[in-house]
């Protein structure tokens, strides 16, 4: 690193905390890059994310699971036990510890999770809105019924409900909706916020790719962190280029 980039960098830093203190509320948006340093893949990344090995038609879409119900279940399955071999990174634990000295403060703290893994709440964040849903919940495609699934692995692919129904992950595939209550605060958290920070996101999957002008639009100063620019990158008041696993810590810290 130059001598100017450091410099940059800790004035962004610098910034950051100041528009955290000032902030009466937060709402702090999260993808895939914030669990990278877990050892969680990435979607997009072009050699070790899953969509340079594996095709989103194949995988992640209901006529995919219709297709071939145990090949996008064995998948899925497979990518629950890598989840519950890794733990939350420092990235993870700075977020519960900032929502802790938010509520504190009595000022407002919303965090909105795309990632399915659940390291949030295995960090500290206790009410995380998951937009995409989670890979520990599974649901009956014939009577509805969803339960948190814990066994890994499953004894059977496509794994069955007591009615004989298949059951699939309860996360969102491609072109299906979000969770409407879920979607709804979000929106919500993103329109009224003081401050809106996107966090290890590629911001290119809508609905959730378009919090970040929602909350600019509604007067929000807006922060983003992430290794590469993205779509989002020039409307934010500050972008700063680097890994949220050690920029959280280091923005959170007291000195
Ligand atoms: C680091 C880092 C480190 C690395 N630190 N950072 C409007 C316009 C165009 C298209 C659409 C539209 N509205 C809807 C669509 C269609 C579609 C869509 O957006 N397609 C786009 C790809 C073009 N959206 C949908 O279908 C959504 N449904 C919907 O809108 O319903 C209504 C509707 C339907 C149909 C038509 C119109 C309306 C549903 C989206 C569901 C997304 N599902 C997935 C899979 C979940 C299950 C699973 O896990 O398998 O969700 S896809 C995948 O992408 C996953 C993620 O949550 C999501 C976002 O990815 P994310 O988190 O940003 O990850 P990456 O890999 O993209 O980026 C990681 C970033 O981290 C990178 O930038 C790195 O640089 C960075 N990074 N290391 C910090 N250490
Ligand atoms: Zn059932």
């Amino acid at each position: 690193m130059t001598r100017d980039v450091a410099l940059q960098l800790d004035e962004q830093i610098r910034t950051i905390r100041r528009l955290l203190h000032e902030a009466s509320s937060v709402t702090i948006l999260t993808g895939a890059g914030v669990s990278a340093e877990s050892g969680i893949p990435t979607f997009r990344d072009a050699q070790t994310g899953l969509w340079a090995k594996y095709d989103p038609r194949e995988l992640a879409t209901p006529q995919a699971f219709a297709r071939d119900p145990a090949l996008v279940t064995r998948w899925y399955d497979e990518r629950r036990r890598k989840c519950a071999d890794c733990k939350p990174n420092p990235g993870h634990l700075a977020l519960a510890r900032l929502q802790d000295e938010f509520e504190a403060a009595g000022k407002g703290f919303t965090l909105i999770t795309q990632n399915v893994d659940r390291l949030h709440q295995r960090a500290g964040s206790w009410n995380p809105l998951e937009l995409h849903g989670t890979l520990w919940v599974w649901r009956c495609t014939t009577c509805g019924e969803e339960r948190e699934e814990r066994q890994i692995p499953f004894s059977a692919h496509p794994p069955r409900c007591g009615c004989g129904g298949m059951r699939r992950p309860g996360v969102v595939w491609f072109g299906e909706t979000l969770p409407e209550s879920v979607l709804a605060a979000a929106w919500q958290a993103a329109e009224s916020c003081g401050l809106f920070m996107s966090l290890g996101t590629s911001s290119v999957v809508e609905p959730a790719a378009s919090l970040g002008r929602v909350a600019a639009a509604g007067g929000a100063k807006t922060v983003e962190i992430n290794p590469e620019a993205t779509p989002l990158s020039s409307g934010v008041d500050v972008s700063v280029r680097g890994t949220t696993g050690s920029l959280l810590p280091m923005i959170l810290s007291q000195d």
